[in-house]
């Protein structure tokens, strides 16, 4: 049975999940409209992702007692200037929900609600491979610097990433 703190917290998370999946729709449409189909499809699949992480903390809660709330959402943004701004956001929003997440532990502590603290593991693990991830991202953009051939490579090369990232079914 979660207590009352703890349900709270977790609706919390629920909340940045569902935002994170929103954010990386909203970068998903923007690189559809430029023209970038890989860098599209990969924040699709990540957007897809983020929902998934939302779910299981959903299920988490009604099968712990909790009532899962579902929470109004603020508009992610419309335009993002470049590739590289898109990518520097995505890192600094993934290291944003580390916290969040690290955060949520700590209350689990001191709650000594060790069935959450196991359950969160799942995420902590989640969160280092996104962070890689994402850095991993922004030091490629980085070293193309304003290569426009650069650019329609690794638009390519990022749909391997999506085939890599994709846990088997
Ligand atoms: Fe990428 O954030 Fe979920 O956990």
């Amino acid at each position: 049975m979660l207590s009352k703190k703890i349900e709270a917290a977790l609706n919390e998370q629920i909340k940045v999940e569902a935002e994170s999946s929103q954010v990386y729709l909203s970068m998903a449409c923007w690189a559809e409209v430029q023209g970038f189909e890989g860098v599209a499809q990969f924040m699709y699949a990540h957007s897809d992702e983020e929902r998934m992480h939302m779910l299981k903390l959903v299920k988490f809660v009604n099968e712990r007692g909790g009532h899962a709330k579902i929470s109004q959402l603020d508009a992610p943004p419309l335009e993002f200037g470049s590739f590289k701004e898109v990518f520097q956001t995505l890192f600094e929003h993934e290291v944003f929900v580390s916290k969040s997440i690290n955060d949520l532990v700590h209350i689990t502590l001191e709650e000594r609600d060790y069935a959450t603290h196991n359950f969160l593991q799942w995420y902590v693990s989640e969160q280092i491979e996104e962070e890689a991830l994402a850095r991993n991202i922004l030091d490629k953009i980085n070293l193309i610097g304003d290569d426009k051939s650069g650019f329609y490579l690794f638009d390519n090369d990022i749909k391997q990433l999506i085939v890599a990232d994709t846990p088997p079914a």
